[in-house]
Formats: structure tokens, C-alpha cells, sequence
């Protein structure tokens, strides 16, 4: 679920002017649908109804999940200007084991505009817009470069070489099964478009055109003690790949986190040999019991199967294990590559496992976690690194001893202060890196770097990061925010208070003007 790179104010031209009038719109989202027949959000093909979702065509039903996505939002954001969102179903990267879902982003960026809270500063034109109460950059069907918001969502998902078997999901109802929940991707991508994101250049360390995003304010590095903006780029660029010590300081986030995460970061504690004793981060699998459920401890034993076409090597565990007899009862350890992690899992299982380790195929850190969907897995499954799995290989010989569990002292995703933690890895992933959560989060949420079969189209942490970067709470949408706002239920911009009682002459009146029947009736007191 990458970003997609966003253009800035330098680089205005009508590269969308295929967009139709707008099509639909959700509470303050208008959706302009990008596609023309016969593809995407405009595909005719006739499509039974699921889940809720009574759209007669493909282009329909899409169409239908993503207002109803606009719809969340749009509820939650109290936002009195409209936000144009540029929506199109394009063939993004995708290969059998893995796809980029969808990618978005704002179209255009903005600072020192009025109500801006924080002077040269840069903010996504949604959140602008919403903080100066009219729309900052109209939008126009004619220069479509003007909406807020573009986001693509890959048409190939489920096709034979692009994750067969878990395409789209389009009902309403969160009951997609092995498939990919599209409502789900879209609060995500939304959310990168609203301004769940950095626009530092992940490959340099420079802001963009020099000046800071709203984001880096709330970007605090434990090392170093700063928040982005306070920082050089060459600093921004180490504490880009500074694993587990970029943290989201904002009040809102960190007052919703305990409230929000479980207790419980995962672990693999090497117990013997004394060498390479210690604790390794690992990556948690979508499938099978969560670690924190049980802690597992025993020998880890590597996996031998055939060499075959369904996985070359002989530790691929992509096969039926040939060392069953050694793996029974034992942690089953084997590489990561060809086959699924399910596949390996269900291997692992059927030898008797009682856990499984997967060692990484690619140099990187933190170890990502391990997709995939199989109510029939019953054992805990884990990713660790490249490095700490030929660590871990080059003392097999004498055997190695470890535990899989929890550290209940820290929250999951959170560092030991109790601040969520965002997702720095090493290499840099530019599409993944900084602008989302740490994937070891638990319970998984909306905005980790990787899509969860268990969310549920709530947007958990997302609206406490919204907040934090300036959409302020706005029950009645008159851009008055409801701390200040002297009638919070009734729209009243100018805020007239004539008798100075704090409380606005628009609800005085409606008080003064309802209706009297008779004397008021006397209750007598209670001593
Ligand atoms: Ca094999
Ligand atoms: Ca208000
Ligand atoms: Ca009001
Ligand atoms: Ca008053
Ligand atoms: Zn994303």
C-alpha cells in the first residue's frame, strides 16, 4: 500500500483531464472516477451482489465500497469542504507472493495559507482546506490538477500471476474471507491523502523544497532526541533506517495508544548457546495464534525437504519435510522463498512442529511479518531476519535452544514510554518507510505498511494522528473547533454571544423559542 509520489505547486499540469464529472459523493467526498469503459471503477461486467453491496456491475460495486470508505471518513473528519478524490483502478506491481494493493497520495501541498497552525510549514491541500474553512484550490472537472486526493487501486489483484485467489472483496460486511477487503485499503489510502504522510525524500533526507511537512512535527527520534523538522537531512536519512526508535509523539496518539494496543511485543529469545543469546525482533504471521497468546520454547531444527519444482532448496520447507521425525515436538526453522508461508506453515505443522521460525532470504531490519490466511494453522509462526537466521544457522551444530514469547513491559507498537512506534526499516523502503505504523503493532491497525485481514473498517490510531496534525474535532462542521465552539450542535461561524454567557446567541435563541403551554409546573424541593 504504497504512497504514490505526489506532484508539488511546481509541477501544475492538467495531466488529469481524462476525469469525468464527479460521480458520486460520500458526506464531504466527491469521487471522480478516472476509468473509462470497459475498466475499473467503469467496468460493466454484471456482478451478483455481496456483502451488502447491491452494485449489478464490477465498476458499480467498486465504486459503491469506495463511497462507502469516503462515507467513514467523511464522518469522522468534520470537514465543511468538499475533497475531490481522483480514484482509478490501474495495473500496479504484482507478482504471485506479493502486490502492491494500491497507492495514493494529496495532489497538491500547501503552507502559510489562513488557519494554518504551524507557519512554513507544508500541509496536504485536504487538511488546508479544512483549517481554512473554504476550499484553497477549487476543484474543477477542467483542471482536475485542483481535487485533493489520487488514489489507484490495482486491477490486477487476483488474477492468476498477481495472488490468485485473494482479489477484491467489495461487500460491505468485513466478510471477505481470504480475499483482499477493498474498503479497508481505501480508509488506508485515503488516509495517505488526508496527510498520514512525510514528503521528506527517504532517499536523500531533504524536505521537500526546504521546508518541513506538518507530519515531521510529531516525527521524534528517541536517539536523537529531536523531531524531524529540528533535524539535518543527513540525520533524517539515519534516523530513516533507525529500526524501532522513530516514535510518534503527538498528545492525541499517545493518550488513545493505551487504550488501543495490547501488551506484548514478540520475541524469539536465543537461550543457548551462550554466543548468540539474546533477544531477536521477529516479524508476526497474519495467520495462526498471535505469540502473545503462548510462549513456546525448544530446539530449532531446520527444515529438510526435496529439492523439487515446488522449492528448489532442500531447507525451503515448501515441500512434505523428509526430518519429520527430528521436528516433532521441536521448532521448525526454515528459509523464507518460492512457496507461501502458509505452505510452510502447514509443512511445518504436519512434521509435528510446534512452532515456526522462518529465516529471511533478503538483507533488512525490523523482519517484516508473514501474510497469509489459514484457519487450519494451529502453531505460532515468526520471521527474523536474514542476519540472526545465519547467525542461528552457524551454530546448529551444537544445537540451539530458544523461546518464543512476549515482552509484557511493552506495549505492541509502542516504544517503552508508551509512543507508537512508526515504521523505520533498513534498507529504506521509500513507498513504506517513516509514513506508517510499525508492523509489530498488535492489535494490527489501519495504517501498517501491509494490509491485515483482521481490520475492520475502524480507523483506530489514524483519527488520533489526524487530530495531532491539525484536523481538529468539528461536530457541527462550522469551523469553529468544538473546544472553542460556544454552540457545538448548531452552526454559528461568527460565534455572536450578545449577553456574554459563553453561551452563543444561535442556541440561546433556539432555548428562548421553544414553545410554552400553561404555567410552569412547581415541583416542591427535597430538604
Ligand atoms: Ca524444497
Ligand atoms: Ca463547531
Ligand atoms: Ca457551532
Ligand atoms: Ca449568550
Ligand atoms: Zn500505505
Amino acid at each position: 500500500m504504497r504512497l504514490r509520489a505526489l506532484r508539488t505547486p511546481a509541477l501544475l499540469t492538467a495531466l488529469f483531464s481524462a476525469f469525468a464529472a464527479p460521480l458520486s459523493a460520500g458526506s464531504g467526498f466527491t469521487i471522480l472516477n478516472g476509468n473509462t469503459t470497459p475498466v475499473g471503477f467503469s467496468d460493466p461486467t454484471p456482478t451478483a451482489p455481496v456483502g451488502g453491496n447491491p452494485g449489478l456491475t464490477l465498476g458499480e460495486q467498486r465504486l459503491i465500497a469506495l463511497r462507502r470508505a469516503t462515507q467513514i471518513w467523511g464522518s469522522l473528519l468534520d470537514s465543511a469542504v468538499e475533497i475531490r478524490v481522483q480514484a482509478t483502478f490501474d495495473s500496479l506491481d504484482c507478482s504471485a507472493n506479493s502486490a502492491v494493493l494500491a497507492s495514493a497520495g494529496p495532489i497538491q501541498i500547501l503552507k502559510d495559507f489562513p488557519g494554518a497552525e504551524l507557519p512554513a510549514t507544508w500541509y496536504p491541500v485536504a487538511l488546508a482546506s479544512k483549517r481554512a474553512g473554504t476550499d484553497l484550490l477549487a476543484g474543477d472537472p477542467s483542471n482536475t490538477n485542483l481535487d485533493d486526493i489520487r488514489a489507484r487501486f490495482n486491477v490486477r489483484l487476483g488474477d492468476a500471476e498477481c495472488r490468485a485467489g485473494s482479489g477484491w472483496y467489495y461487500g460491505l460486511d468485513v466478510n471477505h474471507g481470504t480475499q483482499t477487503d477493498f474498503i479497508n485499503v481505501a480508509l488506508h489510502e485515503l488516509a495517505h491523502g488526508l496527510g498520514f504522510l512525510t514528503l521528506v525524500d527517504l532517499e536523500t533526507g531533504q524536505e521537500l523544497m526546504g521546508f518541513p511537512d506538518v507530519f515531521e512535527r510529531r516525527l521524534f527520534d528517541t536517539a536523537a532526541g529531536n523531531h524531524w523538522h529540528a533535524i539535518t537531512a543527513a540525520e533524517r536519512l539515519a534516523s530513516a533506517v533507525a529500526v524501532r526508535r522513530v516514535v510518534w509523539d503527538g498528545p492525541e496518539v499517545t493518550a488513545a495508544i493505551p487504550g488501543t494496543l495490547a501488551p506484548g511485543t514478540p520475541l524469539l529469545t536465543i537461550t543457548f548457546p551462550a554466543g548468540i543469546a539474546g533477544d531477536l525482533p521477529v516479524g508476526a504471521a497474519a495467520f495462526g495464534p498471535p505469540v502473545s497468546s503462548q510462549a513456546v520454547s525448544g530446539t530449532l531444527v531446520l527444515e529438510q525437504d526435496a529439492a523439487d519444482p515446488d522449492g528448489p532448496s532442500t531447507t525451503d520447507g515448501c515441500s512434505p519435510l523428509t526430518n519429520a521425525s527430528e521436528l516433532a515436538g521441536k521448532i521448525a526453522f526454515v528459509d523464507r522463498g518460492t512457496c507461501t508461508f502458509v505452505t510452510k506453515a502447514r509443512n511445518a505443522q504436519a512434521a509435528g512442529a510446534i512452532a515456526m521460525v522462518v529465516s529471511d532470504n533478503v538483507e533488512g531490519s525490523p523482519p517484516a511479518g508473514l501474510g497469509g490466511d489459514d484457519p487450519a494453522i494451529t502453531i505460532p509462526s515468526v520471521r527474523i531476519t536474514l542476519a540472526d537466521g545465519n547467525a542461528i544457522k552457524s551454530n546448529l551444530v551444537t544445537g540451539v535452544t530458544a523461546t518464543l514469547r512476549v515482552d509484557l513491559s511493552q506495549l505492541a507498537g509502542a516504544d517503552r514510554t508508551g509512543r507508537a512506534l512508526m515504521n523505520a526499516t533498513n534498507p529504506v523502503d521509500p513507498g513504506s518507510s517513516i509514513s506508517h505504523w510499525d508492523p509489530v503493532a498488535f492489535p494490527n491497525l489501519l495504517m501498517e505498511p501491509s494490509n491485515s485481514a483482521d481490520l475492520g473498517h475502524g480507523v483506530d490510531l489514524t483519527l488520533s494522528l489526524f487530530r495531532d496534525i491539525g484536523w481538529f474535532a468539528d461536530f457541527d462542521s462550522d469551523g469553529v473547533p468544538d473546544e472553542q465552539d460556544n454552540c457545538r450542535n448548531v452552526v454559528n461561524p461568527s460565534q455572536a454571544d450578545a449577553d456574554r454567557n459563553g453561551v452563543g446567541d444561535e442556541c440561546q435563541r433556539t432555548v428562548g423559542l421553544a414553545p410554552r403551554r400553561g404555567s410552569p409546573r412547581v415541583v416542591p424541593g427535597r430538604p
